[in-house]
């Protein structure tokens, strides 16, 4: 027996902690926290030891699966699946278009570099129009955000948590999410170490968070953000707090913003935010006078009806005040790899290049809202969505109105999914490809150096062989294009990359490869990158060699270089946008969702310590007590419902129903209740099946008007509801 001990890195989720993995025959038969990590330095939360389990779980899919006429699934060949899918998808193309063609990539893609340069170079090299993504249950307001107020796309700046002296914190539960645009393992230490300098924290949320008990809360009233940070801004400037150098040296439109804002005094917010006027006038004087502040906020910003806006005044609150890109305060890292230049410079990607036909909705990074998928799929008409691909994705679970986006699927002519299990969407596909593990596929997690105050990044190799047949995605994908004609970067916009790549093969010695792969895309953009050795020009620069000589992961600098604004903002001038139309417009015309009797609640979602979205409720360690999937409820609104501790309730809004166990609890603001998603499973993971519950995005709604307009964000937050005691 050969047992071996590798250093790795989990892809979990942000903090991408270091791990040592044992490997015994080929088998992995342990995970642990790596003490050699720079950052983690032995620190692991129970779901990246419990991988271990889903490596090893019976349950994984491992070999392609077909779907017969009897709706179960048999194992095929992978040229028998390629081969046939391939001849689908010709069919579709000679009758319908490329167009009739889509993908869905969810989120464990983002923490594969292969999956996602594959993923866009196909799409890029095809003209693939139908792309969803995660995103836009996620984070595509606060990237529109940034295209406003900087003209760049993927531009976000973080919070420097080890300067800061005052940390204003919208939506985020670090303590149990781990932080998000925002890499930093052990989180919570450096959350603490700003308190015990005799700084602050202030967590906003509806629920008095796992967060929020360590440090001060305000419980906002879910998708009341927008008026708060209005009502901030207007006390700021009302009282002469604003930072006018700043002001001068880095904006332009301050005044149309204070004009803006101008009728938002706390007094005439109060009804949508919930607070006390002299709570805000506080809060906002404290902020300001801060001698350093960040004001950071994360998804339970990023659900609500008016998302983009919410983002935008995030970042302005901090310009105003003096505190962005500078020390302690929202500063930008640098990119590992230069992607807001490459994108900028070749044009590829962007934001409203194109409009859905559904809805006529701007993409995204390429993207278009998942919650329109539904009804791009069933409306008739030329560019109707007629084969779908889903990549690590389980939509049927994250996305608005579940149950239609269910009925959908069996309408299309092709179904394909790309996963690790038969999960609630694909166990409607006609084929399930065998995806490998992040343990067994190498990586460079390309996009997170930029959110980290402490810039790192780390190479690992695979750990283990693909168990059974599965295959790395981007070989998938590959696959699948050559089988319709299409290479990867050979065509389209991001032919330049192709043709780099080929001029470099040819000159640079150790490039050698046949024909590009994700290392050797990665390998160059690192490499022409910001912190890269320019091909031996830049002593002490990195490269993926260099990487593999430090398995435990590189430290690149001690914190955040700040005074890079200019090279940040590619608006004209150099400077911020805080006046943008779409903005100013939104301000202009901002007014609460008006209180309905039927519905005299709001729900919001809530984050496990062990769950992970949808997918990890096969894992028994995770499982093993009284994990239950529960409605979060204030006393006083239960007591109104008739609802007590451990009973059933139904949870019924304009758009669905569903049960859970009420659970009643003082951390929910009164008229809020908090209800995890990624629950009621029905898929080829048994233990996930058997663990209860319900879908909770069976209540939101995919209606167009209820999906963000700016940059398509669904609504999951805030949503009215009503709740009714179960016979
Ligand atoms: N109500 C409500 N809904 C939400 C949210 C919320 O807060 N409230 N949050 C939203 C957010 S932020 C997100 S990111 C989305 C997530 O939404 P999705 O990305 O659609 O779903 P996940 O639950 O992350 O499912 C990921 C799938 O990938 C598979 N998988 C895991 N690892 C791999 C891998 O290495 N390769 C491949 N090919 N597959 C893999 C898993 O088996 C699973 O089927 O949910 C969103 N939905
Ligand atoms: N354990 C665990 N960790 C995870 C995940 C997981 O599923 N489980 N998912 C990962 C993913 S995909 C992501 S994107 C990140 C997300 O990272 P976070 O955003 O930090 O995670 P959440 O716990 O969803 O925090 C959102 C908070 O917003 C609050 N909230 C809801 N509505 C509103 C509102 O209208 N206004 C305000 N101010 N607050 C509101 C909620 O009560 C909640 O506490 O977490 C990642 N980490
Ligand atoms: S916090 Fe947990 S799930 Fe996230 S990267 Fe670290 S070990 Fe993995
Ligand atoms: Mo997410």
């Amino acid at each position: 027996m050969t047992t071996r001990e590798l250093p790795t890195f989990c892809r979990i989720c942000e903090p991408l902690c270091g791990l040592i993995a044992t490997v015994e025959d080929g088998k992995l038969v342990r995970l642990r926290a790596d003490k050699d990590h720079p950052l983690s330095r032995g620190n692991a939360c129970p779901k990246g030891i419990a991988f271990t389990e889903i490596q090893n779980d019976p349950d994984r899919v491992l070999y392609p699966l077909r779907r017969t006429a009897s709706g179960e699934f048999e194992r095929v060949s992978w040229d028998t699946a390629l081969d046939e899918i391939g001849e689908r998808l010709r069919g579709l193309i000679d009758e319908h278009g490329i167009d009739s063609l889509g993908w869905y990539f969810g989120n464990p893609s983002s923490f594969s570099y292969s999956h996602t340069l594959w993923m866009v170079g196909f799409q890029l090299a095809a003209g693939l129009k139908h792309v969803y993504s995660a995103g836009s249950q996620d984070i595509n307001n606060r990237f529109v955000a940034s295209e406003l107020l900087y003209g760049s796309l993927t531009r976000v700046p973080v919070p420097d948590l080890d300067r800061t002296d005052f940390l204003l914190m919208l939506g985020a539960n670090p303590l149990v999410s781990h932080g998000s645009v925002l890499s930093a393992p052990r989180i919570r230490e450096k959350l603490t170490a700003i308190t015990k300098r005799g700084g602050r924290v202030v967590v906003v949320d509806p629920r008095k968070t796992e967060t929020a008990k360590l440090f001060e809360h305000i419980g906002v009233r879910p998708d009341g953000d927008a008026w708060l940070l209005a009502s901030l801004l207007q006390v700021i400037f009302d009282e002469g707090l604003e930072d006018d150098g700043a002001l001068r040296r880095q904006a332009t439109g301050v005044r149309e913003l204070r004009d803006a804002v101008r009728r938002f005094t706390p007094e005439c917010t109060a009804e949508a935010t919930g607070l006390e006027p002299d709570r805000v006038r506080a809060l906002a004087r404290d902020l300001a006078r801060a001698e350093s502040a960040a004001v950071y906020g994360r998804t339970g910003t990023c659900l609500g009806r008016h998302a983009t806006l919410v983002a935008f005044l995030i970042d302005a609150l901090s310009l105003v005040t003096g505190n962005l890109d500078k020390p302690g305060g929202s500063v930008f890292g640098k990119e590992l790899v230069a992607v807001s230049e490459l994108s900028a410079g070749l044009g590829f990607v962007g934001y409203g290049k194109n409009h859905s036909r559904i809805g006529g909705f701007p993409d995204v990074l390429g993207t278009f809202p998942a919650a329109i998928m539904a009804k791009e799929i069933t409306t008739p008409g030329p560019g109707r969505l007629r084969a779908l691909f889903t990549s690590a994705g389980n939509p049927v679970s994250s996305v608005p109105n579940g149950r239609e986006l269910a009925a959908a699927l069996t309408e299309l002519d092709l179904f394909v999914s790309i996963d690790i299990y038969v999960n609630d969407t694909n166990r409607a596909a006609d084929y399930i490809l065998p995806a490998t593990t992040f343990l067994e596929r190498d990586d460079i997690p390309l996009p997170f150096t930029a959110f980290s105050p402490t810039p790192y990044t780390q190479y690992t190799e695979r750990v283990v062989e693909a168990y059974g047949e599965a295959r790395e995605e981007w070989r998938i994908i590959d696959a699948i294009a050559t089988r319709i004609g299409v290479q990867p970067f050979a065509v389209g916009p991001a032919r330049p990359v192709g043709r780099l790549l080929s001029a470099l093969r040819r000159r640079v010695p150790g490039l050698a490869a046949a024909r590009p792969t994700p290392a050797l895309l990665a390998d160059l953009a690192l490499r022409t990158g910001p912190y890269g050795d320019r091909f031996g020009l830049r002593r002490g620069g990195l490269s993926l060699r260099k990487l593999r000589r430090h398995p435990h992961g590189v430290v690149l600098a001690d914190g955040i270089t700040t005074g890079v604004l200019r090279d940040v903002v590619r608006h004209k001038g150099g400077r911020v946008r805080l006046d943008p139309d779409e903005i100013i417009v939104e301000l202009r015309t901002l007014a609460a969702r008006p209180s309905d009797p039927t519905y005299p609640l709001r729900v919001i979602g809530l984050r496990e310590l062990k769950s992970h979205n949808s997918w990890m409720h096969n894992v028994e360690p995770l499982m093993r007590g009284d994990r239950e999937h529960a409605a979060r409820i204030n006393p006083k609104d239960a007591a109104v419902a008739g609802i007590s501790d451990g009973d059933r309730c139904r949870v019924t809004s304009a758009h669905g129903s569903i049960e859970v166990i009420a659970r009643l609890t003082e951390d929910m603001t009164v008229g809020t209740v908090a209800i995890p998603h990624g629950w009621g499973h029905d898929g080829g993971w048994q233990r996930a099946n058997a663990a209860g519950g319900a879908n909770v995005n069976d209540l939101m709604s995919t209606d167009l008007a209820d999906v963000e307009r700016l940059a398509g964000m669904s609504n999951l937050n805030g949503v009215p509801i009503r709740l009714d005691p179960v016979a």
